[in-house]
């Protein structure tokens, strides 16, 4: 219901307002009813951390009452690729977030074609939708779209592996690709800097379509220009993953415990973690969903009515194509032909 003051205001200003003006509110006040939800996957080379980082982003940490895990249920190998949903709720806004674990390549000696499990997995979503949005009862349709894939690229090689062109290659059409540098606990910050340099400029050198983070409005305050160009230059999100709590400086905190000293997650100057999570729940969930559904779901969506449409065609031809002349002598046998008795 209206809060008082604004009922007030409306009726004293009725005759100079027509009341439009109150339409944002009404689609704040309806998409919060209806709640979100978002779908992210996490794909890259086997055992650079892929499932302990969404742990580390999700699971645990928006769930404050989640208890961590124990030695024995902590994160083994994946194999098969799994789906998690979680239903959080913060200041009465409901977020449905799915996050889909892909079991990391490398390990098989022939790795050709890895990527097809994982773009199938975004094709059958793809597939899934199209085939709700086409059919009688369009209310209610589940969306398993997926809208964001984090890649996951190794600390240890000399930027980018050619298993990783051809990987973010086979998706970029899909679904927008996040590049992330995993286990930067590895590297010294000066080494770094220097990958995310090489990796930006292999990704532009082969044509790797990433995630464009739109451009700020000219309008915007100087501020948040230079928030929104550090974004940018961190490109790819130098990541540590935890699932362990440790002790620093008295606090308990998410980290990893060296014996040269401990590596915090959430802290901003030993990694991007914190930057990372703020882009996808604060500030980007909302652009990286509508190119999902403006780009990549709408080529889909062509391509599937292009090649629909041919189907139908060449069906059509075939069915009135004029029938050739058979050669002379040559019976005819066959339905709907009356034949010498
Ligand atoms: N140094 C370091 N180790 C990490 C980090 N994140 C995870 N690990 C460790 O790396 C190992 C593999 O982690 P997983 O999360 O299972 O890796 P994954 O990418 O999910 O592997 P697959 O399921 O095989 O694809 C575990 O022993 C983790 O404790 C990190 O940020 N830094
Ligand atoms: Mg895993």
């Amino acid at each position: 219901c209206w809060p008082h003051g604004e009922l007030r205001r409306f009726s004293d200003q009725d005759k100079e307002y027509v009341g439009f003006a109150t339409l944002p509110n009404q689609v704040h006040r309806k998409s919060v009813k209806k709640g979100f939800d978002f779908t992210l996957m996490v794909a890259g080379e086997s055992g650079l951390g892929k499932s302990t980082l969404v742990n580390s982003l999700f699971l645990t940490d928006l769930y404050k009452d989640r208890r961590l895990l124990n030695a024995e249920e902590r994160i083994t190998q994946t194999v098969e690729i799994t789906k998690h949903t979680v239903d959080i709720e913060e200041k009465g806004v409901k977020l449905k977030l799915t996050i889909v674990d892909t079991p990391g390549f490398g390990d098989a000696v022939n790795n050709t074609e890895c990527w097809k499990p994982v773009a199938d997995y975004i094709d059958q979503q793809f597939e899934q939708y199209f085939r709700d949005e086409s059919g009688l009862n369009r209310k209610n349709i589940q969306d398993n779209r997926v809208h964001c894939c984090l890649y996951f690229i190794s600390p240890f090689g000399h930027g980018l592996r050619p298993l990783d062109v051809e990987f973010m290659k086979a998706l970029h059409e899909k679904v927008n690709i996040v590049p992330v540098l995993a286990k930067a606990d590895t590297l010294t910050p000066m080494e770094v800097r220097r990958k995310k340099i090489k990796i930006r400029e292999e990704i532009e050198q082969y044509g790797i379509k990433i995630y464009q983070f739109p451009d700020c409005d000219s309008d915007e305050d100087e501020d948040f220009k230079q928030q929104d160009q550090e974004l940018k230059d961190s490109i790819p999100f130098a990541v540590i993953g935890s699932n362990t709590v440790v002790e620093a400086k008295g606090k308990r905190v998410r980290g990893r415990l060296y014996p040269w000293g401990i590596v915090e997650v959430e802290n901003q100057s030993h990694c991007d973690f914190i930057k990372l999570r703020n882009m996808l729940v604060r500030t980007h969930m909302q652009d990286l969903k509508d190119v999902t559904r403006e780009t990549h779901y709408e080529n889909y969506r062509a391509h599937c009515i292009q090649s629909m449409t041919r189907m139908v065609v060449k069906e059509r031809n075939r069915k009135y194509a004029p029938r050739r002349p058979r050669p002379i002598g040559q019976h005819q046998t066959g339905q709907g032909r009356t034949g010498r008795t």
